[in-house]
């Protein structure tokens, strides 16, 4: 059994974690049912590929939400999706791809770029920042994260551009869960932790954005969210 630590952002919204990758890294190991301990870690520098979350696993650390599953899975500590084919495997592989290299990039627009949304973002994802120093420290982070955006692309686009890519992803989302409980049909799998940790971090913060709206239109991903976020992660 290996000795597992996680170091990850404080928790805000009242959710698991306000970053996908973190909640989604803790889901995993809760529904893998393997023990950890978990470290607050707010300074990405920290982590060894200057990204959180990262893990201690014995003694080496590790970083990259994935790479630590494959990790653990080449150990034989973890295998969710065990009950999929191949094919779903192939499918599911791509929508977990969606979520982290596009739906990702636009969460994150929709509560860094949007102006519409980064006084609400600023006091309530920070309200533990003492409200004096909140707005310079909060002011380098938006900016840091704008040039992100700008660099990676998503960025680039106009306001409308962005949330019509992210409203494809959900409907492809909502389409491809049905009226199935969970992505893996009987049993969670990896997808559902995935598609959870965004569709939580789109629904409950008191960001009203067109993300939550095309959410809103999906009834199964409504209730979805909440089955996974009470059986996954006992919230
Ligand atoms: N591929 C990484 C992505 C992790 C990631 O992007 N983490 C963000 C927070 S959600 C981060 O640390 N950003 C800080 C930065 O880019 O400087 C994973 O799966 O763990």
């Amino acid at each position: 059994m290996f000795d597992i630590t996680v170091y990850q952002f404080s928790r805000a919204w009242g959710l698991p974690n306000p970053s996908p990758f973190c909640m989604k890294l803790e889901g995993y190991l809760k529904l893998g049912q393997l023990p950890f301990k978990v470290v607050e870690q707010n300074d990405p520098r920290k982590g060894p590929k200057s990204k959180i979350p990262y893990v201690k696993i014995d003694k080496q650390m590790m970083g990259d939400s994935e790479q630590i599953y494959e990790y653990l899975h080449s150990h034989q500590a973890i295998d969710l999706d065990a009950p999929l084919t191949d094919e779903q495997k192939a499918v599911q592989h791509a929508m977990r791809s969606m979520c982290e290299e596009s739906l990702y990039f636009v969460m994150l627009y929709s509560r860094w770029m949007d102006d519409a949304n980064w006084e609400q973002v600023r006091e309530t994802m920070f309200a533990g920042i003492p409200k004096l120093i909140r707005p310079v420290i909060t002011n380098q982070i938006r900016k840091k994260i704008q040039g992100d955006l700008v660099g990676q692309g998503m960025g680039r686009h106009n306001r409308a551009e962005v949330y019509s890519i992210g409203t494809k992803h959900v409907n492809a989302l909502g389409q491809y869960l049905g009226d199935q409980q969970w992505f893996g049909g009987e049993q969670p799998v990896k997808l559902d932790v995935v598609a959870v940790s965004y569709l939580a971090n789109i629904l409950k913060p008191p960001i009203e954005t067109p993300l939550k709206e095309t959410v809103n239109k999906w009834p199964n991903l409504v209730s979805f969210t909440d089955r996974a976020l009470t059986e996954i992660f006992g919230a």
